[in-house]
This record gives structure tokens, C-alpha cells and sequence, in this order.
């Protein structure tokens, strides 16, 4: 049989939302390869054109050996500083030969966009936790560059990031640049603080401005959104309406109300939580048993790490006890999809849902919610419940708000979310469908690119 090198979407917020943007402002996206296919689709200079369906801007690779990507990628990033953000401290693991790693990919980062920058100078547009020493390197290249980072997690309170040991090392690194963003005002609080706290750094907060080094660093929230329009138009498409009988017919769900979650298989995202909470729905509700059925998107993500493998097997068990207490030849209470699906399959998942559940015990936003909201219509819309610990809670005020903590009053929210009378569900979606419109991820980009913008022409990256 030939080999054909296929092109994999990622179930990840950040790469998704990224997309779009690359592509308006034809942009050069950094981003480290692995694996054959990577390497036999680059030039010379290791740059590729994409994205493969519409070519519209330069993605270059960094490589990253094996070694790398365990200390780098599975062992600082995500079993350091994910964790941490996310408040997990049970999960947290320090070790040396990840922060060696992690400064060594760091600089080969900072290295390539400064070489990709060209004469002219321009922006260097760092993104997520991953890379927070790179600008450090960059402005040593590039004095000349404009040095932005959106950090798309949740920055903690002092009291957590402190248990940190390269705390300070983390707050130079990022503070190397002219502007950084978060996703919400609190998260740029938590910052300000620790910059305050362990740099004895000035802060000034009219300005939004830390003052370090003679190096001003502006902090501000810009929450991130989804592409609004693509959603609606392929939510209201007939391909769609294909799309959900033939999954009404794949599950049997064609007499039973629907609920829909959709995440990455991580121990942030609630996903344990939210099947407790299905279950006493079940037991103090009986009237939904075999009427009710809950579709769990979950794709396993960073598998390697020993706390997600935990979390993959506690799920599927948590699955498989309810399915066998309460399920029937007919029925079952929780159907579990654990592909990535393409992005129009998710919205007829979107579609079908009476009800859709996000129940994150601590998310920087969470896409997931406003993809849902987007793909709503408005004859007969799904209600929603949204963890009051996600950072979408901030922008969607209609939802059902549910705190994952307690068991007992996120059953009755379910409850409440799936009794919800039509004009209310109708009242809410339309709401939240007005805020999303003026909040695309487009906006996201122009509020941040204005941001740097501005703060370019006041020149005011100097001391006071
Ligand atoms: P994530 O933690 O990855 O993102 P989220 O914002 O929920 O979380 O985005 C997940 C994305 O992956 C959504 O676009 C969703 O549609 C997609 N997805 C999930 N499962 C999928 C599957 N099985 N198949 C296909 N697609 C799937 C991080 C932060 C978030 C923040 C984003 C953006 O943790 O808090 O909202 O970045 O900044």
C-alpha cells in the first residue's frame, strides 16, 4: 500500500484558534515537528506553507529530539507549570532535567522567530505556557523586536505559584516583554502580585504596567474566542442536518433527551466530577432513566504522563459502573467517544444536545462553551451549564452556573437545565448569541495586535 502523509487537527483550544489568525495577518507560526512526515514536508529551511486545505501563511519547524519532548513538553510544561497554573499541586513535579530542557527549547524558540523576524524588525507573538523564557533570548537578538506573550491558562494566586522553585526566573523571563495577556482581568492580577511580591518589581495599576530592569511589560486581559461565523454557517448548513440523523441513528438516540461533553481527557476539565454528578441525577431523578442520554467527547491527551493515564482509567470505570447499574439493551445512560472528530461532526453533536455540560474545576476560558452557544438555533436551543471556574463564566452570563465541588447541587442544576421551559432556553441563547457575535476570536486578535500597536507608537517600553 502507498504512504500518505495525512495532516491530524489537534483537540486543542490554542492551535484552533490560532488557524484563523495565522492565516488574516499571513504570519510565520513556529512550531516544533516530530516524526517523518514532519520533516519530509519542509524545505530547506525547514519552513512549510499552510494551512494544507488554503495556504496562507509559513509554519516553521523546530525539532525536537525525544529526550526533548519528554523534559520539555510532558515534563516542565505540563508536569511543572500546567498543574501549578491549574492549581492541581497534587500533580505538580519538579525536576532539573525538565527546566534544563525547558530553557534549552526555550532559546531555540527565541533563535528561530528572531531569525524569521527579517530586517524590518515586527512582532514576535509568543504563545502559552510553554515558552515563558523566550522572550528573555529574543530581545537579547532582537532589541529591535516588539515582544508580545498571551498566556492562555490561568495565572494563580502568589500563594500556589510560589511553591515554584524557578519563580523568579519564570516572572524575568515573561517580563522580557512589552505587553503580556491573559485571558482575564484576575489571572493579570495574580501576576501583577507575584511580580510585586517576589521581584519587589513596581506596579502600577493605572497603567496596567510592571516596572522591572528598567523594562516596562504592559499586563492586560483579552479573553480568547472561537471563529463565530464558521461555526453558525456550518451548524445551519444541510450537510449538518445530515450529519445529526446519522448519529441519532448510530446511538439510538432518536426518543431520548441529549447531553453533550466535549474535552480534552484532562483532570482540569471535570470530567469525574461530572459523571458523580450524572449519576445522583439518575438516582434522585428516576424519571430520566432511559430517556436521558449523556455523550462524553473525550480524546486522551498526554497519555504518557502517569496523573492522565489515572484519569483515563478512572473515567472509563466511572463509565463503565454507571452503564452496567443503570443501563439496559436499549440504552445507556453515558455513550463515550474517544476520537478527535472533525470539526463538522462536533457541531451536529452541538446540535443534537438538549443540554451541553462544561464543568471545569479551573479553565483560563474553554472554547468548548462558545462553540456550543454559536451552534444553537434559536427555534429549540440546548441549555448550558458552565462550571463557574471556567473563565468563559466571566463573558457567558445566561448560562446555568454549576460548581463541580458539589455533587448534589450540580445534579439539580442538570435537573434544572433539562426542565428548562422553551422561552427561557430561547431568553438565554439569545443573550449569550449577542455577546459572542461582538467577541469573535478575530476581535481577540485586533484588541491584542491594537494593544501592541499602541504601545509601539507611545514608545513607553522604558522605565518612568
Ligand atoms: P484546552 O484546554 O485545549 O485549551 P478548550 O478551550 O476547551 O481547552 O478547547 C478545546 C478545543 O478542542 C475546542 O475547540 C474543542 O472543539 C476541541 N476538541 C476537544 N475535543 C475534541 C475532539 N474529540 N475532537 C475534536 N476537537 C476537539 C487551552 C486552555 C483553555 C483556553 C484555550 C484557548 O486550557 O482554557 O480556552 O486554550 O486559549
Amino acid at each position: 500500500m502507498e504512504d500518505r502523509i495525512g495532516v491530524e487537527r489537534p483537540a486543542g483550544g490554542l492551535a484552533l484558534a490560532l488557524d484563523p489568525v495565522l492565516s488574516a495577518i499571513d504570519g510565520t507560526w513556529i512550531a516544533w515537528g516530530d516524526g517523518d512526515a514532519d520533516r519530509q514536508t519542509v524545505d530547506a529551511h525547514d519552513r512549510i506553507r499552510g494551512p494544507p486545505d488554503a495556504p496562507s501563511y509559513t509554519l516553521r519547524r523546530i525539532w525536537l529530539s525525544d529526550e526533548e519532548i519528554e523534559n520539555y513538553y510532558f515534563g516542565f510544561s505540563n508536569q511543572g507549570l500546567w498543574p501549578l497554573c491549574h492549581n492541581f499541586l497534587q500533580h505538580v513535579k519538579f525536576r532539573d532535567r525538565f527546566w534544563n530542557a525547558y530553557r534549552r527549547v526555550n532559546g531555540r524558540f527565541a533563535r528561530a522567530a528572531a531569525d524569521e523576524l527579517g530586517d524590518a524588525g515586527g512582532l514576535i507573538w509568543l504563545q502559552d505556557y510553554h515558552l515563558a523564557l523566550a522572550a528573555a533570548t529574543a530581545r537579547r537578538l532582537r532589541p529591535d523586536a516588539f515582544l508580545a506573550h498571551f498566556w492562555h491558562i490561568p495565572w494563580p494566586a502568589w500563594e500556589t505559584f510560589r511553591i515554584c522553585p524557578r519563580k523568579v526566573a519564570l516572572l524575568e523571563g515573561l517580563l522580557a516583554n512589552d505587553l503580556l495577556g491573559f485571558h482575564l482581568s484576575s489571572f493579570a492580577g495574580n501576576f501583577l502580585a507575584a511580580c510585586s511580591r517576589e521581584l519587589n518589581a513596581f506596579v502600577d495599576p493605572t497603567k496596567q504596567a510592571v516596572f522591572h530592569q528598567g523594562h516596562m511589560t504592559r499586563v492586560a486581559a483579552f479573553p480568547i474566542s472561537i471563529d463565530v461565523d464558521r461555526f453558525e454557517e456550518i451548524a445551519a448548513s444541510a450537510r449538518t442536518e445530515a450529519r445529526m440523523a446519522r448519529i441519532v441513528e448510530r446511538f439510538d438516540l432518536a426518543d431520548k433527551r441529549i447531553g453533550i461533553g466535549v474535552d480534552r481527557l484532562d483532570y482540569s476539565k471535570g470530567i469525574v466530577e461530572r459523571l458523580e454528578a450524572l449519576r445522583m441525577l439518575f438516582q434522585r431523578h428516576p424519571q430520566f432513566v432511559g430517556r436521558f442520554t449523556f455523550v462524553q467527547v473525550a480524546v486522551p491527551s498526554r497519555s504518557e504522563i502517569p496523573a492522565y493515564q489515572y484519569l483515563e482509567d478512572e473515567v472509563d470505570a466511572k463509565i463503565q459502573a454507571l452503564n452496567s447499574e443503570l443501563g439496559t439493551d436499549r440504552w445507556q445512560p453515558v455513550v463515550t467517544i474517544k476520537e478527535s472528530l472533525p470539526q463538522r461532526e462536533l457541531v451536529a453533536f452541538y446540535r443534537l444536545a438538549d443540554v451541553a455540560v462544561v464543568s471545569s474545576i479551573q479553565d483560563g476560558m474553554n472554547l468548548v462553551v462558545k462553540e456550543f452557544v454559536a451552534c444553537q438555533d434559536l427555534e429549540d436551543p440546548g441549555a448550558v451549564c458552565l462550571s463557574e471556574f471556567a473563565g468563559a463564566a466571566s463573558e457567558l452570563e445566561h448560562t446555568l452556573p454549576v460548581n463541580p465541588f458539589y455533587t448534589e447541587g450540580f445534579a439539580e442544576d442538570l435537573r434544572r437545565a433539562l426542565e428548562m421551559p422553551l422561552v427561557d432556553r430561547r431568553a438565554r441563547m439569545q443573550a449569550m448569541k449577542q455577546d459572542l457575535r461582538g467577541n469573535s476570536v478575530f476581535t481577540w486578535m485586533q484588541d491584542f495586535l491594537d494593544a501592541a500597536g499602541a504601545l509601539r507608537a507611545e514608545g513607553m517600553t522604558s522605565a518612568p
